[in-house]
Formats: C-alpha cells, sequence, structure tokens
C-alpha cells in the first residue's frame, strides 16, 4: 500500500490562507487525530468548521474537506486543510501531520499518483506543469488545451488508426485460412499510413508556434555603438532599464526585458555596441552580443539614420549571418538615409523618442514573426520536449515504412515498424512507460504538486 503524504500546495507568505493537502488511505485518520471533531464521520465532499489541535492546545482555526476515493483528485482518499495565511500555524500543523504518521511529499507525488492511478495522462500531467509556470495568455491557453486532452486526442486518434492494421496483419499471419479477414496488402498499408504521417508532421510543424507560445520569443537590439539601441530597448518597455548616453560603449553587458506581443512573451535583448575595441570589458560584453545573435528568432539590426554607412556597421552585418532580420532605421527626426546593403531586409524608420514610431515598430515585429497567426490560431500545439522527440521519433519511422512498402517487403515484416510507431506513440501519451521515466518528469513540478 502506498504511504500518506502530505504537503502545502500553496505558497506561504503573507496571505488569506494556505492550503495542506493529505492523501492516501490513512489520510482522513491522521488527520482526525489532530482535528477536535469527528471525521472519520463525514461524508465525502464535504467541508468541516473547526481547530487543529496539539494535545489540549488550539493550533488554528480551520476549513477541513474530506474527499474520499475513489473519485478524487488522486484517486486516493484526500483531506484538505484550509489554514491561515502566514507560516506558523501552517508549518506546525505540517510537523503534526509528519510526527501522526504522514510522509512528506516528493515533488509531483500527487500528481504522479493521479497519473498512476489512470486519472490522467502524462500529456495532461505535463500541461499542468506547463500552466503553473506558465505566464502569459497565450502559453495558459495552450497549456488547457493540453490538460483539457485535445492534444491526447490527437495522439490517440492516430493509434486509433494503426491499431486495425495490426490486429488485421495478425488475423492474416495467425488465421490464413480465415477467409472473412481483409487481406492487409502494402497498397492498404500505404493508404493509411499516408494519413497518419501528414497528421503526424502537422504536429511537428507546429511544435515551433508550441516553443515559441511557451517559451517566448528572442529577440536581440544590435548595431553599432550610439545608434539607439538602449533607447530602443526602454521604449519598447516602457522604462529606463538601460543606461542611455551619448558616450560610445556605455552597454556593456546584455539588458533584457520582456513586453507581450499579442498575449505572448517577447524576451528582448539590448546587447554591447559590436565595434573593434582594446577595453576587455567591452569586447566580453561584444563577444556575448554575437553569443545571444545566434538564440535569437529575430534580431533588430539598428541604424543611425545621421551617420554613414561605415565599416563598424558592416562588421556587424557580417555577424548576422542567415538570421532574420529587421533594419531599424533610428533617429529619423534628425536625417533619412536608405543604405543599398540593406535593401534585401525588411526595414522600418522610427525615432526611438515618439511613441507613436515605438507602436509601428511593434506591428511590424508581429509582422514579421506571424505572431498574429499564431495568437488567433487554436493553440492546440506540442511544446513539450519529450513529446516533441517522440512525435519526431515517429515520423522517422513512418518514413521507414514508406521505404519498406517501396521496397516491395513482405506486410509481416513491415508491421514491426508499425508496431514500434504505435508504442512510440502510446509513451507519448503514458500508456506505455518506465519508472525512471516518470520520476524524471515528476520531479520538474514543484512540491505540494
Ligand atoms: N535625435 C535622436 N537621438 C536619439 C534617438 N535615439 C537615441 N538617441 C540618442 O543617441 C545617443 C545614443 O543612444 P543609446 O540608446 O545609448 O545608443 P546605443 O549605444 O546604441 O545603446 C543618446 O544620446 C540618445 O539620446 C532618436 O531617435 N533621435
Ligand atoms: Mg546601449
Amino acid at each position: 500500500m502506498e504511504d500518506t503524504i502530505c504537503a502545502i500546495g500553496t505558497l506561504v507568505g503573507e496571505s488569506s490562507i494556505n492550503v495542506i493537502r493529505v492523501s492516501g488511505s490513512e489520510s482522513i485518520n491522521i488527520v482526525n487525530k489532530l482535528f477536535n471533531k469527528d471525521l472519520t464521520k463525514k461524508e465525502t465532499y464535504t467541508i468541516t468548521y473547526g481547530f487543529i489541535m496539539d494535545k489540549d492546545e488550539k493550533i488554528d482555526e480551520v476549513l477541513v474537506s474530506v474527499f474520499k476515493s475513489p473519485k478524487t483528485f488522486t484517486g486516493e482518499d484526500i483531506v484538505e486543510i484550509n489554514t491561515h495565511g502566514g507560516k506558523t500555524a501552517v508549518n506546525k500543523i505540517m510537523e503534526l501531520l509528519l510526527n501522526n504518521g504522514a510522509r512528506l511529499a516528493e515533488p509531483g507525488e500527487f500528481i504522479k499518483r493521479r497519473f498512476l492511478n489512470g486519472k490522467i495522462d502524462l500529456i495532461q500531467a505535463e500541461s499542468i506543469n506547463d500552466m503553473i509556470s506558465s505566464s502569459t495568455e497565450a502559453a495558459r491557453k495552450m497549456s488547457m488545451k493540453g490538460i483539457s486532452k485535445e492534444l491526447s486526442k490527437k495522439i490517440n486518434d492516430l493509434k486509433d488508426n494503426i491499431l486495425p492494421i495490426i490486429a488485421n496483419i495478425e488475423v492474416n499471419i495467425d488465421y490464413p485460412e480465415y477467409e472473412d479477414a481483409v487481406v492487409v496488402t502494402r497498397e492498404i498499408i500505404k493508404e493509411k499510413m499516408s494519413y497518419i504521417q501528414t497528421k503526424i508532421k502537422e504536429l511537428v510543424d507546429t511544435s515551433d508556434n508550441g516553443l515559441i507560445i511557451k517559451n517566448g520569443i528572442n529577440i536581440s537590439i544590435v548595431g553599432k555603438p550610439n545608434v539607439g539601441k538602449s533607447s530602443i530597448l526602454n521604449s519598447l518597455l516602457g522604462e529606463d532599464k538601460a543606461i542611455v548616453t551619448d558616450i560610445k560603449g556605455t552597454t556593456r553587458d546584455i539588458v533584457e526585458g520582456s513586453i507581450t506581443l499579442n498575449g505572448i512573451l517577447v524576451n528582448l535583448y539590448d546587447t554591447a555596441g559590436i565595434r573593434e575595441t582594446n577595453e576587455l570589458v567591452e569586447s566580453i560584453g561584444i563577444e556575448k552580443s554575437i553569443k545571444k545573435i545566434d538564440d535569437s528568432n529575430l534580431i533588430l539590426f539598428v541604424i543611425d539614420s545621421s551617420s554613414k554607412f561605415e565599416e563598424e556597421d558592416k562588421k556587424v552585418l557580417d555577424t548576422l549571418k542567415d538570421k532574420k532580420v529587421l533594419v531599424v532605421y533610428n533617429k529619423i527626426d534628425l536625417a533619412n538615409t536608405k543604405i543599398k546593403e540593406l535593401e534585401k531586409f525588411d526595414s522600418i524608420e522610427i525615432s526611438s523618442k515618439e511613441p507613436d514610431k515605438i507602436e509601428l515598430l511593434k506591428k511590424k515585429i508581429i509582422e514579421i514573426l506571424n505572431l498574429d497567426d499564431i495568437a488567433n490560431s487554436d493553440f492546440t500545439y506540442i511544446s513539450n520536449a519529450r513529446q516533441i522527440s517522440l512525435l519526431k521519433k515517429c515520423l522517422e519511422i513512418t518514413y521507414k515504412i514508406d521505404e519498406e512498402i517501396k521496397n516491395e517487403i513482405p506486410v509481416d515484416l513491415i508491421e514491426i515498424n508499425i508496431q514500434e510507431l504505435w508504442q512510440t506513440l502510446g509513451e507519448i501519451t503514458g500508456s506505455v512507460y518506465k519508472e525512471e521515466l516518470l520520476d524524471e518528469i515528476f520531479s520538474k513540478f514543484c512540491l505540494g504538486k
């Protein structure tokens, strides 16, 4: 039998309430030892007002909820204690629970039990974790699609399409005399696999959107010194985060900030102006800037409209390689020049000091990165690294099956790969799993979840 576990489910601090969750077959008995009323007589889904006692001493005034197995979060008996906020009452009650037979839950242990008792699949579990760490509306919407099984449905639909193929091949092999069974030919497999492959490919392709929604978009602001990079960062953020001066080399380290565009998190990185320098600190900053360019989804290449396109600008251009670039002609209040070398890029003219121009810049970013499309989509994307890598493996398997069909390999040999495809899809939802994998997944959850 599983131990009875307990943990604080809320963030302990100055708040109105805290919730302690106790789950396991002994949960009602353990809390009952500390409560001034008889919990064993309570029906499931009831809340009782009373006091947590340490012998004769009242520890806190609480509400105790009783949920009886099997229709509960974990599938086990659960008792939840709503204590007063702050840290003293909740900590004292935890101490009493631990002294009376409960064990402190490991991170994610409640939800692991929920999974093991068949209440949710792995996609749902991982989506709950995503919901907890989400910081934008888009991320919330996407995790909700996972929690409400819409993603799982897509995977299960694929499995449902594969299973009859496997079953029919098996019948063909085991009962060749059974004439009613459809004889699965390579043609039939080809047709069915084409649907499955298209659906898997769709999920893999749209996972880029999923990753953008989950992790946000990285935009680096680059350019030679003094073109107005830090001013643009500050205007986009709406606060004076980076120091702005007319002294070259002012920004030496990367200054970060984030905004939300169309409900999507956008991480902005103001970099040190790239130029030749003998100054050690500045040159380390420049090296960091160049690295940052590599993991950016978009580069704002800032040009000072009032100055010439010089060797220094060319040096910056060289560092951009094949990145997606938006040329930002800044300081158009002073002058207006277009640079021939930059004609192949998208561009916009702004002055960092004019708010309506900054709004135009935001619109342009939304347009270039298709953020409108993502924001108006249905948010059913895979964004979890484990799930993405398994889906990619599935796609590879379908390519192998294509190849086998082309090479006229016997159906019973092709079946081996179809089986593997079915198995791998099962790993995504967790209908097939290894114990170590579960530990790895659930240890990422916060305590009390
Ligand atoms: N006239 C004008 N000056 C600007 C504009 N943007 C920035 N500056 C000035 O250009 C100088 C360098 O700005 P800064 O943001 O520190 O440039 P960075 O070195 O690229 O980060 C400062 O004196 C800013 O006030 C602009 O749009 N118009
Ligand atoms: Mg700067």
